[in-house]
């Protein structure tokens, strides 16, 4: 048994609902959906996942920023993932992530900002101001899965920073330790991983700061103790254990831009009309439906209401 240190805004256990009683209320809402789907589930080779309940539990008050779809099982959301830092299997994350160390975490801020420094959680987070917001996670991979997210919204602790107004960028890295991520020992990616939003986009109402879901702590698979939530974007602009932020007044690099420009562009807007060079983008798995469960991919994920005007004029196909 892994003993995870307590972040340091968690709520006093005796202050929150059990997550049972979360879990409970949950499948009363979905109508016992999402849970049924889970004995379904499409088995992706599942790894050491912490179970439900594990976690030190988190309050987040419910938004309008939830999805009706049902919600994609605890398993499937901690046991099917994307961490390449801990390897390219889609089970390695939930197998090798418990190695990352979270305690005493800090983000440092530099640029073009009249506040830039060292933060730590505690001083980014403000307990009592956590949301639960349900996103749908569309990974360029053409799969996608419906989670119950806690966190704040990024432009709240962006502003924080004062960004200068020559800040037009901003570049988010995650943290690099080579002892504890295993994957990072090859060069798949130039590491440490980092990822980049126009301050207008980074400045939305939907991009989220998440440092839990389901009702707890973020698992360090899904990115603890601190990690981007993009919901209109390809899963990988939503970068995981953020250790570094930076405005800048050019586009950043990005990881996966770097990797294979032609495949994953800067803007990475969820979009059904571009194909990724080697397969549609036109419909997506759903992770934790059953074997056959498909649906059609929405132009911005489904929050063209919310982020179409900030691409206003623009080439979505050339700028991909
Ligand atoms: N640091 C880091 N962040 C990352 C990735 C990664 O490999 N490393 N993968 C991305 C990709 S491709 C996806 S689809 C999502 C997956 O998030 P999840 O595992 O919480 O579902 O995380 C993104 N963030
Ligand atoms: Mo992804």
């Amino acid at each position: 048994m892994i003993k995870r240190p307590d972040a340091p805004w968690q709520l006093k256990t005796d202050l929150v609902t059990p997550k049972t009683d979360y879990l409970n209320r949950r499948q009363i809402m979905a109508g016992g959906a999402s849970m049924v789907a889970a004995s379904s589930l499409a088995a992706p080779a599942l790894g050491q996942t912490s179970g439900p309940g594990e976690n030190p539990a988190l309050n987040a008050r419910a938004t309008r920023y939830t999805l009706s779809d049902d919600l994609t099982p605890y398993d499937a959301v901690t046991g099917y993932n994307n961490f390449y830092e801990f390897g390219l299997g889609k089970d390695d994350p939930a197998r090798h992530a418990h190695r990352m160390t979270t305690d005493n975490w800090s983000i440092e801020v530099e640029g073009l900002a009249e506040r830039p420094g060292s933060y730590s959680l505690d001083d980014l987070i403000d307990q009592d101001a956590l949301e639960e917001r349900i996103y749908r996670l569309r990974c360029v991979e053409a799969w996608s899965m419906v989670i119950p997210w806690i966190g704040v919204p990024l432009a709240d602790v962006l502003r924080r920073f004062e960004p200068s107004s020559t800040a037009r960028y901003v570049q988010f890295f995650t943290y690099q330790n080579i002892l504890e991520m295993p994957g990072t020992r090859f060069p798949v990616l130039d590491w440490p991983y980092r990822e980049g939003l126009r301050m207008d986009e980074a400045m939305n109402e939907l991009a989220f700061l998440a440092v839990g879901l389901y009702g707890e702590v973020l698992p360090n698979q899904n990115g603890a103790p601190i990690r981007l939530v993009v919901p209109w974007k390809y899963g990988y602009k939503s970068i995981k254990s953020i250790d570094r932020i930076v405005f800048t007044d050019t586009q950043p690099e990005t990881s996966w831009n770097q990797s294979a420009p032609r495949e994953y562009g800067f803007y990475s807007n969820v979009n059904p009309n571009r194909a990724h060079p080697r397969w549609s983008q036109a419909s997506e798995r759903v992770i934790g439906g059953g074997l056959f469960a498909r649906r059609e991919t929405e132009m911005f994920n489904g929050y063209e209401a919310q982020v179409a005007s900030l691409y206003d004029g623009m080439d979505l196909i050339r700028n991909h």
